[in-house]
């Protein structure tokens, strides 16, 4: 890339400038953006499979139609991140194919599998909260049309947390049994949800690169803080007990110190290894072949109706 247009472009973004999809970018910013919104979107699509697994199960008619609600607003949110990416050059069924062929990458979270009912509280609760702290700063990323996306997607994204922790409240507040199937929830979602956040930052290899174009606003370690200074309170409130002996609060840092996760456990779920990976990529790969003759079937409509048009 020429420097003047490179130095330009920096100054733009240095400016707090949104930079638009038809204006002259960095071959390596297009590639980072397509890089994080695609596996942003790819991860709303398959976030959608541990939680539809409690929609035939959910306890009462009114939290079956919440969490309807809720796993149609993902799949919402990766059409709308998927649009994103598409202004960047690329197609959906090229990232699709990605995806399915393991080029590309989903959330670590989702290969954890939902167990119990509380899982579910866990997931709204955990999940979305840490998908917020790390989207609400993704509003202001440098990229106009993704941070349009997140602006839309953080709004539907607090519902999501609140229905989550509403849920855990019911847990939590009901019979000794549920109380403790809400800790057992609490206990193995703790430390994926950390993991969310990626590695540390000296292991952050996109972080510095990211952060000097704004596609990224934090490093992953101050927003990891951030989520554990928001949910220490709100566990406390539920009476529950975060799974970290090492968790104590510091008053020079004015936030928690607390265990990082097991990261050699983070880079085998990245690896393929993770409890759930197989699972997820078959039910992704039956969608995709079962939405086969649907696809064939849009597109003959379309030749149709365009040949109609000319006729
Ligand atoms: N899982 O150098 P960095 C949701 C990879 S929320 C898998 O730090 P970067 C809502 C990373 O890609 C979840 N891979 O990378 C919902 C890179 O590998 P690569 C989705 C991870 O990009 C809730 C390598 O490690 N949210 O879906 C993870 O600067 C409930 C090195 O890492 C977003 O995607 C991980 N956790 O920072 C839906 C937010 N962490 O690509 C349903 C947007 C790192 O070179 C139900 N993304 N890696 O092969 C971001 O903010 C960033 O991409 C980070 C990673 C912070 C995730």
């Amino acid at each position: 890339d020429d420097p003047e247009l490179l130095a330009a472009f920096q100054a733009r973004i240095d400016a707090g400038e949104k930079i638009e999809p038809k204006e002259w970018m960095p071959e390596a910013y297009r590639k980072t953006l397509i890089r994080q919104i695609g596996q942003h979107a790819h991860s709303e699509i398959v976030g959608q499979l541990p939680e539809g697994n409690w929609i035939t199960r959910a306890p009462t008619l009114e939290r079956k139609a919440i969490l309807l609600a809720k796993v149609q607003d993902e799949a919402g949110h990766g059409l709308y991140l998927y649009c994103a990416a598409e202004t960047l050059g690329v197609s959906r069924d090229d990232l699709t194919e990605q995806l399915l062929n393991g080029r590309m990458k989903y959330s670590s979270i989702f290969n954890y599998p939902t167990l119990t009912w509380a899982d579910i509280g866990a997931v709204g609760w955990l999940v979305d909260g840490a998908a917020i702290m790390n989207q609400v700063p993704l509003q202001r990323t440098s990229f106009g049309p993704y941070s349009r996306a997140m602006i839309r997607i953080c709004k539907e994204e607090s519902f999501h947390q609140r229905q989550g922790y509403d849920l855990m409240r019911a847990m939590a507040t009901g019979t000794a049994e549920q109380k403790a199937m809400a800790q057992d929830a609490l206990n193995r979602f703790w430390y994926p949800a950390l993991m969310m956040f990626g590695p540390s930052d000296k292991e952050s290899i996109h972080s510095t690169q990211s952060m000097a174009w704004r596609i990224k606003i934090n490093t992953n370690d101050e927003l990891r803080q951030k989520f554990v200074d928001q949910t220490v309170p709100q566990a406390q409130y539920l009476g529950l007990t975060i799974p970290d002996e090492n968790l104590v609060w510091n008053d020079e840092k004015g936030g928690w110190d607390f265990s990082e996760p097991d990261w050699s456990e983070f880079y085998e779920v990245l690896k393929g290894n993770g409890p759930c990976n197989t699972d997820r990529m078959e039910a992704r790969q039956k969608a995709w072949r079962d939405g086969e003759w649907f696809r064939e079937g849009l597109m003959a409509h379309a030749r149709k109706s365009a040949a109609r048009r000319v006729a």
